[in-house]
């Protein structure tokens, strides 16, 4: 009994795989690096998430909503055995962490906003969670840093890679990489 028990264990790891994913990460008010850097920590704190990279932060005028602060944005990689649901939920608990209130008008400022740009070749469609992110392809604040991370990458979906995205993408609006200030 022991030995089926072990054998099934085994066979139930080797079925948690993980997936890739992509984050855009958006902050325009308050200490905008420290709650872009904050997001990231986090991320790393759950035992299911690994191999955190971010892009460069990027100073990026507003869309959608012209009447509010600018931007900084960047794009972070990480791998994770979550489902999109879960990790959904861990990124809700985040933005909650960081000061966003639970419930929000669309394309007001805010303090942290994580979004899931993909979730390996998962497509899903529903009120909650839209994979990969429709808005993508129109926001050079997303195609410019996740270029940066990973040109090739091809998007579900749309089976183009990010350079491609990145070089027919509509926004002309300006974006500056930015450099992190320091008092010392
Ligand atoms: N997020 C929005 C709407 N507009 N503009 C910029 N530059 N960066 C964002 O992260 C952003 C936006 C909705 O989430
Ligand atoms: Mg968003
Ligand atoms: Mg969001």
């Amino acid at each position: 009994a022991f030995w089926i028990l072990l054998k099934l264990k085994l066979r139930e790891k080797g079925r948690i795989m993980s997936e890739i994913v992509y984050l855009s990460l958006g902050s325009n008010i308050g200490d905008r690096e420290s709650n872009i850097a904050g997001a990231i920590t986090a991320l790393g704190t759950y035992s299911e998430i690994h191999n955190i990279q971010s892009a460069s932060f990027y100073e990026t005028e507003p869309l959608l909503n012209q009447d509010q602060p600018k931007y900084l944005n960047t794009v972070v990689f990480c791998s994770t055995e979550f489902s999109p649901f879960q990790f959904l939920d861990a990124v809700n608990n985040i933005e909650i962490m960081l000061g966003r209130p639970k419930v929000q008008k669309k394309y007001l400022p805010r303090t942290i906003d994580i979004d899931i740009l993909c979730f390996g070749d998962k497509i899903i469609e529903t009120e909650a969670l839209t994979l990969p992110h429709p808005e993508l392809h129109n926001r050079l604040f997303v195609l410019v840093p996740f270029t940066e991370l990973d040109p090739d990458f091809v998007l579900p979906l749309w089976n183009k890679t990010i350079a491609d995205l990145l070089i027919s993408c509509p926004d002309n609006t300006v974006i500056t990489k930015h450099i992190i200030q320091t008092n010392a």
